[in-house]
């Protein structure tokens, strides 16, 4: 199995990343990890139905967001991206408003929540099913590659389970054939809800399938946003320069369970997720950032507070918005506002 290094790195190597760009890296950690309780909260307090939870995400979500081209290239995510989604550019206010399915939300309330979209960021909506993204993530760098459009890429986020599907492996082959600008990063946290990885491929390092379909493969710890960007930057370079695809694997860790209807403890030990607790990223890169003197410990509180205040403004001003109504049950779904009455 993957294993995840231990070891804090002492010396900082940041990728030509300047101060304020690992400090934005950071917040969205921090905003991500915020949210992600805040969802599970709302749902406790029975104010929301559903959540789906990503801490331990964090470092991957936030170190990948930062080697995208905003206003260039296009997000296809899966339902766990929440830091992904803030990093490229979506708001507090717009991740609350999908998990109060508000009619403000960009899907008009309709989305599963933690479902998001946005036109803006180039963030594409996206389905529950597994990998059912991923044909059209691979449709839209086909599109790109049509139009000649060098200087755009896609990136594709799926799960370790979600491999497993027949689309995952119809689109890297048809991505590898046609050389498309697209990189496949899998976000893997060893479990598909109750699966482990151990049971769900007898070959535990998913990058080396790469070699399979003729793309290049790379594993990196996911724990480390500095990898993360690292190895997505070099990903996206080489897809935006008509280089074709890559596939990466970050190595990371579910520690919540899978979503807000899941019991983890039925298939895992407390033991089991304290263990990998002792690798949280969110510490373990702040401790990084106070060390190499980045940022000194006064400026991670006020980071702390500021992105506190940040995520209770956004829940009050989301769950104060009105929800859809019954009148758009059908808009977005049939053409010409057509009913199945009619
Ligand atoms: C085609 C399909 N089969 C099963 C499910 C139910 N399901 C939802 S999430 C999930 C686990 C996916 O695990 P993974 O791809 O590793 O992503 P993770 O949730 O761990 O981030 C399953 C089986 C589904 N949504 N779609
Ligand atoms: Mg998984």
């Amino acid at each position: 199995m993957a294993s995840i290094p231990t070891q804090v790195r002492k010396s900082l190597e940041r990728h030509g990343l300047s101060d304020e760009q690992l400090k934005t890296i950071f917040r969205t950690m921090l905003l991500q990890r915020q949210l992600d309780n805040r969802g599970f909260q709302l749902n406790r307090q029975g104010k929301v139905p559903f959540a789906l939870g990503s801490e331990g995400h964090e470092a991957l979500q936030a170190g990948a967001a930062m080697a995208f081209a905003r206003g260039k290239d296009i997000l296809a995510p899966y339902y766990r991206d929440l830091g992904l989604s803030i990093g490229i550019g979506l708001t507090p206010y717009e991740i609350m408003l999908s998990i109060f399915a508000r009619a403000a939300d960009h899907n008009g309330g309709r989305q599963f929540p933690n479902h998001y979209s946005s036109k803006r960021a180039g963030l594409m909506s996206f389905s529950s099913i597994l990998a059912a993204h991923i044909p059209h993530a691979v449709g839209a760098a086909y599109a790109l590659k049509y139009r000649k459009e060098s200087g755009r890429a896609v990136l594709v986020t799926f799960g370790d389970g979600t491999t497993s599907e027949g689309e995952w492996h119809e689109s890297m082959n048809f991505a590898a054939v046609h050389k498309l600008p697209i990189v496949f990063l899998c976000e893997n946290n060893l479990w598909a809800i109750s699966t482990p990885l151990s049971l769900q491929m007898g070959q535990p390092n998913i990058y080396k399938r790469a070699e399979g379909y003729g793309m290049p493969g790379e594993q990196f710890d996911g724990f480390d946003p500095l990898a993360t960007y690292d190895a997505v930057s070099r990903g996206m370079e080489r897809a935006r320069n008509g280089g074709g695809p890559t596939l990466l694997e970050g190595v990371c860790y579910r520690f919540l369970a899978h979503s807000t209807d899941d019991n983890d403890m039925t298939y895992r030990t407390r033991e089991d997720v304290a263990e990998r607790r002792k690798d949280d990223p969110v510490p373990r890169f702040e401790n990084l950032l106070v060390e190499s003197g980045v940022m000194t410990s006064e400026q991670v509180a006020a980071m702390k507070q500021d992105v506190l205040h940040e995520t209770n403004e956004a829940t009050d001003k989301a769950e104060a918005m009105p929800f859809p109504t019954a009148d758009d049950l059908y808009k977005h779904v049939y053409e010409g506002a057509w009913e199945p009455w009619q």
